[in-house]
């Protein structure tokens, strides 16, 4: 495949333009011309969650350090390429319908499925939320409740065969929806993978509602996987398909710039990205720049996965 390299993919956020970087949901609002109040009316909308079981209990078990993002932060500045480079692409994610969405379930399993999110969550059993710290690797983090199922159920669901290694997982295909999705330079669509030992952690979710509620479309409705120990590249949207397989799939980010956005992608201030520093992240919301913390802070739930990785290997290779 030809893959014309734009010199620019995945713009840390010091790089990129004022309104997409800089500007809170408020300030978008008024330069779009909405008043505050009058701003409310146009949040992106919460559709009837289709997905049963929102809001669902927290589990006590995991404790932020840091105050919640605002939800209009973490709502409203986002990564999801498919609609665009920008941060400000919620609007243009309305377009996405991800009521009915059917998910595939495929290889090394006992047998393939083809089935809708909301039964695919109902089959997995009771949802919880979850506050979890993200870390982008372009140095911005939030913190936010999730709510969804352990991704270990899925494991547990899907029956793989003894052989499958890693899960493969991708992201829906219709550039009619998504208009990004015809920036031929690209290798759509989105594909990340983890090992199934770093599926049968703990930590891995897959996360149909945040703040309480329905996943809006730009954080990755219906379904996303969320991996709070990981730059937030691997923690893709809008899933289509699982695939359980032995052999490592080739991320989105990684088939375009393997140096910069390796496949293990642990969150490490030790090694900074080429282009810029990782040893500090901004926070969405009061916008105070913290220190880095090794895998997000997560070192006691998944240090063990990467024991016998150098630390450069479990960030890159
Ligand atoms: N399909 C898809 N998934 C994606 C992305 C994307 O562009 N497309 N961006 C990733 C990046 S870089 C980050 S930081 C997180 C952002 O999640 P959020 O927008 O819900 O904060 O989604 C990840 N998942
Ligand atoms: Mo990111």
């Amino acid at each position: 495949m030809l893959i014309q390299k734009k010199p620019s993919w995945f713009i840390p956020e010091n790089e990129a333009t004022a309104e997409s970087a800089y500007l809170n949901r408020r300030q978008i609002l008024a330069a779009m011309g909405f008043g505050i109040a009058g701003g409310m009316g146009i949040l992106p909308s919460l559709a009837e969650a289709a997905i049963s079981g929102i809001p669902a209990p927290r589990n006590p078990a995991y404790q932020l350090d840091r105050d919640i993002t605002p939800e209009d932060d973490a709502t409203t500045y986002t990564n999801f390429y498919e609609f665009g480079s920008s941060k400000n692409i919620w609007r243009k994610a309305k377009r996405l319908k991800p009521d009915p969405w059917q998910v595939t379930i495929d290889g090394m399993v006992e047998e393939k499925i083809k089935i809708d999110a909301s039964d695919l969550i109902a089959q997995l059993g009771d949802q919880e939320e979850r506050l979890y710290r993200h870390r982008c690797v372009e140095a911005w983090a939030m913190a936010v409740p999730w709510t969804g199922v352990p991704l270990e159920k899925l494991v547990k669901f899907a029956k793989p065969a003894a052989g499958a290694k890693y899960l493969r997982f991708e992201t829906f295909l219709d550039p009619d929806i998504a208009p990004g999705q015809r920036q031929r330079w690209y290798p759509w669509p989105y594909v990340e993978g983890i090992t199934m030992a770093e599926a049968r952690n703990e930590l891995p979710m897959l996360v149909t509602g945040i703040y309480g509620k329905a996943l809006p479309n730009q954080n990755g409705a219906p379904l996303r996987l969320v991996l709070p120990w990981k730059y937030g590249f691997k923690s893709i949207k809008s899933i289509s398909r699982i695939t359980f397989t032995d052999e490592r799939p080739v991320s989105f980010w990684e088939g375009l710039q393997a140096k910069e956005y390796g496949f293990w992608a642990n969150v490490n201030p030790a090694f900074d990205h080429p282009r810029w520093s990782q040893k500090t992240e901004r926070l969405l919301g009061s916008g105070d720049r913290v220190p880095t913390q090794l895998y997000n802070g997560y070192a006691e739930q998944v240090a063990d996965l990467y024991a016998d990785m150098p630390q450069e290997r479990n960030l890159f290779f």
